[in-house]
């Protein structure tokens, strides 16, 4: 008989590395039962996976955010995912097929001068044009990716928002569709998936709406259509294929806030000296090479927000409280 673990929900990086083969386009092309077929580069999944109706791509780089190491392959990083809507392992890139992210309805609500419910690809044209950034990437199981982002500042967003003098807060939550997404038919997560952010870290100059990856459209299970970039925070509060943002003056408690506060707190700054309880953020393994290299604190974006923080007497930078 299966027993389910009492702790099912906690991120499992240990399997996830154990399971994870690394396959080249050829060998999951075969793995699937395409090599060879004939099919046309539109019917093969990575073609379809696309967004649809957000255009602009590939976007002009923004040079300000560039790295100091080699990017993740695009093929690692489009198919080694968290994405808990659709299971808990690494490998779910084909089960995310199934979401349909043409058309894409998006609410702002809460406390803006006016709530608006419209396409993302509309939302997308009204907060300006969108740039390419390099950006790192660290979960907090502490792999690691080096990423070029397509997007726009989550200030234009604010911007586009309108929100009153009051609002404090911005909750993201992602779609729900147990029929497409059967993750979410394990009743033991707290659906949808929540994050939130300070309006002063939504309109730090890092803080960023992903619509794409590599030049292109966002992959489904990457997050299509948009999706939050917060690249100085640990991955979990990078929230994927949004559906509404609301402004509140009420610190929004996120999906794994409420499953477990003690190791996914609100804050999640990377820093390399507060280790998760379960295990050490001293260094991080890059995906694709497995290359361990030491954890920067802000990951590597002290300069750009630490000031958010500063009178917060540390506890900004804490993850665990
Ligand atoms: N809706 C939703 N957003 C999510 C997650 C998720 O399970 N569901 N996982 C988070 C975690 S833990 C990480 S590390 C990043 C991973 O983004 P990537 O899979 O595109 O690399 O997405 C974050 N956003
Ligand atoms: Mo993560």
């Amino acid at each position: 008989m299966y027993i389910k673990k009492h702790k099912s929900w906690a991120l499992p990086e240990h399997l996830a590395t154990d399971e994870h083969v690394y396959l080249n386009r050829r060998q999951l092309l075969s793995r699937i039962g395409l090599a060879g077929a004939g099919l046309a580069a539109s019917q093969l999944p990575f073609a379809s996976a696309l967004a649809a109706p957000i255009t602009g791509f590939p976007a002009p780089q923004n040079d300000a955010y560039s790295l100091d190491r080699p990017l993740t392959m695009e093929e690692e990083a489009t198919t080694y995912t968290n994405f808990y809507e659709f299971g808990s392992s690494k490998n779910i890139w084909r089960k995310a097929q199934k979401l349909v992210t043409d058309p894409w309805m998006v609410t702002i609500d809460g406390m803006v001068e006016e709530e608006m419910v419209l396409d993302a690809a509309d939302l997308i044209k009204k907060m300006g044009s969108q740039e390419e950034r390099l950006y790192r990437h660290r979960c907090v199981e502490a792999w690691a990716m080096a990423v070029p982002w397509t997007g726009i500042a989550m200030s234009e967003l604010v911007r586009v928002a309108r929100p009153q003098a009051g609002a404090k807060f911005i909750r993201m939550e992602t779609f729900h569709n147990p029929a497409v997404a059967r993750g979410q038919k394990q009743s033991w997560y707290p659906w949808p998936y929540v994050e939130g952010v300070t309006m002063e870290e939504a309109m730090n100059e890092m803080a960023f709406i992903g619509t794409g990856m590599y030049g292109k459209g966002l992959e489904k299970q990457n997050g299509a259509p948009l999706r939050c970039v917060l690249p100085w925070k640990y991955g979990f509060k990078g929230i994927k294929s949004i559906v509404k943002f609301t402004f509140t003056d009420q610190r929004p408690v996120s999906f794994w806030e409420q499953l477990a506060s003690n190791e996914y707190g609100f804050w999640a700054n990377v820093n390399p000296e507060i280790d998760h309880p379960r295990w050490s953020q001293a260094t991080e393994r890059m995906l694709g090479t497995n290359e361990r290299l030491p954890t920067q604190l802000y990951n590597g974006y002290e300069a750009q927000v630490a000031g958010l923080y500063k009178d917060m007497d540390g506890l900004g930078d804490r993850l665990y409280r």
